[in-house]
């Protein structure tokens, strides 16, 4: 009895000395964590929040607690950056402490900590440079990669052409093409267009996006540890990913068998001749699962941002059919109708880099941004923000920030052009995020998008069967990525 009482006087000084340490530590770095509405237990904020429309019920609650607040997803604390000013002086001016990787429950299921994208700590920064260093290899920001997506805007136009003018969803034309640069890279080879496999991928990839987009997918971001057991479309969202390792992993699998140490063919072959280099490193991360992993990460991030950006693109220009023929028109000036449009030409048609710039902005493909996590304790305006706090930085919030972009509801191109005509550069142009962690596929995407926007419109016009003032560009689904409203259109030979 007496050492029990003993034990429990001995636990709750050990307790006390625990909290006090813990306030000691915040005072000492100087305030406390962002204001924000108080949670109640398990449930978080839920009550205040409308997973139907995470981002608008987070932009409003900005407006009550500032640019920088608090917010519980069930019991995930959240520091949430808002407008541009906080989320660059957060990921770029302490780059360092705002460099870790947060959550993303949906997709945590399947990576785990594993692959480039949701990995933490050292795994993380091996894998990007890997990645980064690989992909250049593989011809990414070179001549290489260039040809390799003419030849695939070939094989699209062509794919149009059959079309003969009827009215189509363009959803999985864009995806296969898009697809393919990405998939000669890590693969080393294309898919053919009637390949059913590759079409099953696709939805894979596009059913898994799309659900992170709905409120079930935002729900299943406060109560993944219940919402995972049970039955409904979080279900779905995992086979789809599943599906995508699994092919992954059969694909490595035949690629062991003929291997060439000397030769690599693609991104598979190059991480496998590392793992081969470092199988005496006890710390190394080049293993299977993060082989594995990181090929999903590619491969799906490369196929359905650019290719969703492009779909929720033809929309807009259906929507603005002045801005259609300011391109077409720029496009026949330029490069005229007899050769394939080149990434260099990007320097003399400053309309087509706005357009695709406005696009991008008014596309808004990852509005919360990919979930980041502060990597030590860490001081951040009058606050403090714990080692391991989650923070979003809302990168819709800075596409549309009034002190740069004025009326940030319309689609104008003419905002990032100067009085000239000519092309004006926005700080507030994040599309692919900022600091250590941005997109490392910027690049590529950029030369997809504009490769692909011009290689189409060279050759065709776009057709709506609704009058532009009847087409509707508000988003179907807006959650971790902006999903835009299905539509069919026709493309017309120019
Ligand atoms: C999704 C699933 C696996 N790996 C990456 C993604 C993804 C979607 C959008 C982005 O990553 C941002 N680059």
């Amino acid at each position: 009895m007496l050492a029990s009482g003993l034990l429990l006087v001995a636990l709750l000084a050990c307790l006390s000395v625990m909290v006090l340490m813990s306030v000691w530590r915040q005072r000492k770095l100087g305030g406390k964590l962002p204001p924000g509405p108080t949670p109640l237990p398990f449930i978080g904020n839920y009550l205040q929040l409308d997973t139907e429309q995470m981002y608008t019920c987070l932009m409003k609650l900005s407006k009550r607690y500032g640019p920088v607040f608090t917010v519980h997803l069930g019991t995930r604390r959240v520091v949430v950056l808002c407008g541009y000013d906080a989320v660059k002086e957060a990921l770029v001016d302490q780059a360092e402490e705002f460099s870790g990787r947060g959550e993303n429950a949906t997709f945590d299921w399947l990576f785990k900590g594993y692959g480039v994208v949701f990995s933490n700590g050292e795994r993380a920064k091996q894998l990007r440079r890997f990645s980064i260093t690989t992909l250049r290899d593989f011809g990414v920001g070179k001549r290489g990669i260039q040809e390799r997506i003419q030849e695939e805007a070939g094989f699209l136009i062509q794919a149009f052409r059959d079309t003969c003018g009827a009215f189509i969803d363009p959803t999985f034309y864009l995806s296969r093409t898009v697809s393919n640069v990405i998939s000669s890279i890590v693969f080393g080879d294309r898919f053919d267009y009637e390949d059913k496999e590759f079409l099953s991928l696709l939805r894979m990839m596009l059913g898994s996006f799309q659900f992170t987009a709905t409120s079930t997918g935002q729900l299943y971001e406060m109560f993944y540890s219940v919402m995972k057991h049970l039955p409904g479309p979080q279900q779905q969202a995992f086979k789809e990913l599943q599906g995508l390792e699994d092919f992954v992993a059969r694909k490595v699998e035949q690629n062991q068998r003929t291997l060439d140490p000397n030769s690599p063919r693609h991104f598979i072959d190059s991480f496998l001749i590392r793992m081969k280099e470092e199988k005496n490193n006890p710390n190394t991360e080049f293993f299977m699962k993060n082989l594995v992993m990181t090929t999903v990460n590619l491969f799906f991030a490369g196929t359905e941002t650019v290719s969703t950006t492009l779909r929720y693109g033809f929309l807009m220009l259906m929507k603005h059919p002045e801005v259609e023929a300011k391109l077409h028109e720029e496009i026949d000036r330029v490069i005229g109708r007899n050769r394939q449009p080149k990434f260099e030409d990007r320097a003399k048609m400053p309309y087509t880099e706005a357009v695709i710039h406005e696009i991008q902005r008014f596309g808004d493909m990852i509005p919360m941004g990919v979930s980041r996590r502060v990597i030590k304790d860490t001081k951040f305006r009058d606050f403090f923000l714990p080692k391991g706090t989650e923070v979003f930085p809302m990168l819709g919030s800075v596409l549309r920030d009034n002190k740069f972009f004025s009326n940030p509801e319309d689609f104008n191109p003419q905002r990032f052009l100067d009085d000239k005509g000519q092309f004006k550069k926005s700080d507030a142009f994040v599309p692919f995020s900022i600091g250590k962690r941005y997109c490392f596929g910027e690049g590529l995407a950029r030369m997809e998008l504009f490769l692909f926007l011009t290689t189409i419109l060279q050759n065709f016009c776009l057709k709506s069967p609704q009058a532009p003032q009847d087409i509707d560009v508000s988003p179907k689904h807006v959650g971790f990525a902006t999903i835009p409203k299905t539509y069919t259109m026709s493309f017309l030979a120019r």
